[in-house]
Protein backbone atom coordinates (compact mmCIF):
# COMPACT_ATOMS: atom_id res chain seq x y z
CA UNK A 1 0.00 0.00 0.00
CA UNK A 2 2.56 2.22 0.79
CA UNK A 3 4.53 2.10 -3.03
CA UNK A 4 0.31 2.58 -3.96
CA UNK A 5 0.44 5.96 -1.40
CA UNK A 6 3.76 6.94 -2.81
CA UNK A 7 2.97 6.82 -6.38
CA UNK A 8 -0.38 8.91 -6.12
CA UNK A 9 1.60 11.62 -4.25
CA UNK A 10 4.11 11.67 -7.27
CA UNK A 11 1.58 11.87 -9.60
CA UNK A 12 -0.33 14.35 -7.93
CA UNK A 13 3.40 16.43 -8.05
CA UNK A 14 4.09 15.78 -11.46
CA UNK A 15 1.14 15.34 -13.90
CA UNK A 16 -2.04 16.13 -11.22
CA UNK A 17 -1.84 19.68 -11.14
CA UNK A 18 -0.41 21.17 -13.88
CA UNK A 19 -3.77 19.02 -15.21
CA UNK A 20 -5.88 21.36 -13.30
CA UNK A 21 -5.60 24.84 -15.13
CA UNK A 22 -8.26 26.31 -12.96
CA UNK A 23 -5.93 25.71 -9.92
CA UNK A 24 -2.99 27.35 -11.62
CA UNK A 25 -3.75 30.89 -10.28
CA UNK A 26 -1.32 33.27 -9.05
CA UNK A 27 1.44 30.93 -7.28
CA UNK A 28 0.11 28.24 -7.09
CA UNK A 29 2.92 26.01 -8.64
CA UNK A 30 4.82 25.68 -5.53
CA UNK A 31 2.55 22.48 -4.13
CA UNK A 32 0.36 22.41 -1.09
CA UNK A 33 3.75 23.21 1.94
CA UNK A 34 3.49 27.00 2.26
CA UNK A 35 0.86 30.12 2.19
CA UNK A 36 0.28 30.44 -2.15
CA UNK A 37 -2.50 32.62 -2.37
CA UNK A 38 -5.48 30.15 -1.72
CA UNK A 39 -8.55 31.65 -0.23
CA UNK A 40 -7.22 34.99 -0.70
CA UNK A 41 -10.88 36.22 -1.18
CA UNK A 42 -11.31 36.07 2.66
CA UNK A 43 -8.21 37.67 3.83
CA UNK A 44 -4.98 36.53 4.82
CA UNK A 45 -2.99 34.43 7.40
CA UNK A 46 -3.30 35.27 11.35
CA UNK A 47 -0.19 36.48 12.53
CA UNK A 48 0.26 34.61 15.85
CA UNK A 49 1.27 37.30 17.56
CA UNK A 50 -2.23 39.38 17.30
CA UNK A 51 -5.35 39.15 19.58
CA UNK A 52 -7.55 36.04 18.26
CA UNK A 53 -11.02 34.97 19.15
CA UNK A 54 -11.35 31.30 19.59
CA UNK A 55 -14.04 29.13 18.00
CA UNK A 56 -14.00 25.52 18.31
CA UNK A 57 -15.30 23.34 14.87
CA UNK A 58 -15.74 19.82 15.30
CA UNK A 59 -15.81 17.03 12.42
CA UNK A 60 -18.27 14.01 12.92
CA UNK A 61 -18.51 10.51 10.43
CA UNK A 62 -22.10 11.96 9.98
CA UNK A 63 -20.11 14.54 7.50
CA UNK A 64 -20.69 17.43 9.48
CA UNK A 65 -19.25 20.56 11.10
CA UNK A 66 -20.40 22.00 14.10
CA UNK A 67 -20.76 24.81 13.76
CA UNK A 68 -21.97 25.12 10.23
CA UNK A 69 -22.26 28.38 10.19
CA UNK A 70 -19.56 31.31 12.11
CA UNK A 71 -19.90 35.26 11.58
CA UNK A 72 -17.12 37.30 12.65
CA UNK A 73 -16.47 40.49 12.14
CA UNK A 74 -14.79 42.25 9.61
CA UNK A 75 -10.76 42.33 10.46
CA UNK A 76 -11.62 40.19 13.09
CA UNK A 77 -8.54 36.90 13.54
CA UNK A 78 -10.23 33.68 14.32
CA UNK A 79 -8.21 30.84 15.67
CA UNK A 80 -10.05 27.64 14.26
CA UNK A 81 -9.35 25.01 16.72
CA UNK A 82 -10.62 21.72 14.85
CA UNK A 83 -11.21 18.39 16.36
CA UNK A 84 -11.91 15.22 14.24
CA UNK A 85 -14.49 13.18 16.55
CA UNK A 86 -15.01 10.48 13.57
CA UNK A 87 -13.09 7.43 12.54
CA UNK A 88 -12.08 8.68 9.19
CA UNK A 89 -10.09 11.47 7.77
CA UNK A 90 -11.71 14.74 7.52
CA UNK A 91 -10.12 18.05 6.64
CA UNK A 92 -11.48 21.54 6.75
CA UNK A 93 -10.46 24.21 3.98
CA UNK A 94 -11.33 27.71 3.79
CA UNK A 95 -12.44 29.38 0.33
CA UNK A 96 -14.61 30.50 -1.65
CA UNK A 97 -17.48 27.64 -2.58
CA UNK A 98 -15.93 28.26 -6.29
CA UNK A 99 -12.33 27.57 -4.90
CA UNK A 100 -13.47 24.68 -2.83
CA UNK A 101 -15.29 22.76 -5.38
CA UNK A 102 -12.64 23.09 -7.73
CA UNK A 103 -9.78 21.62 -5.28
CA UNK A 104 -12.36 19.12 -4.62
CA UNK A 105 -12.05 18.05 -8.18
CA UNK A 106 -8.49 17.32 -7.83
CA UNK A 107 -8.61 15.41 -4.62
CA UNK A 108 -11.06 12.99 -6.17
CA UNK A 109 -8.04 12.11 -8.39
CA UNK A 110 -5.82 11.81 -5.63
CA UNK A 111 -7.48 11.14 -2.40
CA UNK A 112 -3.93 11.17 -0.28
CA UNK A 113 -3.61 14.46 -0.83
CA UNK A 114 -2.74 16.45 2.23
CA UNK A 115 -2.95 19.84 3.20
CA UNK A 116 -1.07 22.13 5.31
CA UNK A 117 -1.29 25.52 4.33
CA UNK A 118 -2.71 28.68 6.33
CA UNK A 119 -6.29 27.82 5.03
CA UNK A 120 -6.97 24.42 5.74
CA UNK A 121 -6.04 21.63 8.00
CA UNK A 122 -6.15 17.59 7.23
CA UNK A 123 -7.11 15.91 10.47
CA UNK A 124 -6.73 12.55 11.28
CA UNK A 125 -9.29 10.79 13.55
CA UNK A 126 -8.67 11.65 17.33
CA UNK A 127 -6.51 14.90 16.32
CA UNK A 128 -6.90 18.74 16.52
CA UNK A 129 -5.78 20.87 14.22
CA UNK A 130 -5.60 25.08 14.10
CA UNK A 131 -6.57 27.26 11.78
CA UNK A 132 -5.27 31.02 12.62
CA UNK A 133 -7.05 33.30 9.98
CA UNK A 134 -7.84 37.00 9.76
CA UNK A 135 -10.91 37.74 7.64
CA UNK A 136 -10.06 41.17 5.47
CA UNK A 137 -12.96 41.77 3.77
CA UNK A 138 -16.73 41.35 4.61
CA UNK A 139 -19.03 39.03 2.65
CA UNK A 140 -19.89 35.46 2.85
CA UNK A 141 -17.42 32.46 2.42
CA UNK A 142 -17.44 28.96 2.69
CA UNK A 143 -15.27 26.24 4.11
CA UNK A 144 -15.51 22.36 3.41
CA UNK A 145 -14.35 19.39 3.71
CA UNK A 146 -12.43 18.24 0.29
CA UNK A 147 -11.91 14.32 1.57
CA UNK A 148 -13.78 12.39 -2.06
CA UNK A 149 -17.37 12.73 -1.30
CA UNK A 150 -17.88 14.53 2.02
CA UNK A 151 -18.48 18.04 1.06
CA UNK A 152 -21.09 16.61 -1.40
CA UNK A 153 -22.61 14.65 1.90
CA UNK A 154 -22.88 18.17 3.52
CA UNK A 155 -20.11 18.29 5.08
CA UNK A 156 -19.39 22.45 4.47
CA UNK A 157 -20.45 25.72 6.65
CA UNK A 158 -20.89 29.12 6.11
CA UNK A 159 -19.19 31.85 7.44
CA UNK A 160 -19.89 35.23 7.51
CA UNK A 161 -17.77 38.53 7.78
CA UNK A 162 -19.50 41.61 8.92
CU1 LIG B 1 -14.70 14.86 5.88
Amino acid sequence: MKITTLALAALALTSGLPAAPALAGPGHGGGHSHYDGHAAALGEPGDPKAKARTVNVVMTDEMRFTPGTVTVKRGETIRFIVKNDGQLRHEMTLGTMDELTEHAKVMEQHPDMEHDDPNAVTVEPGETKTILWKFTKAGSFDYGCLVPGHMPAGMKGRITVR
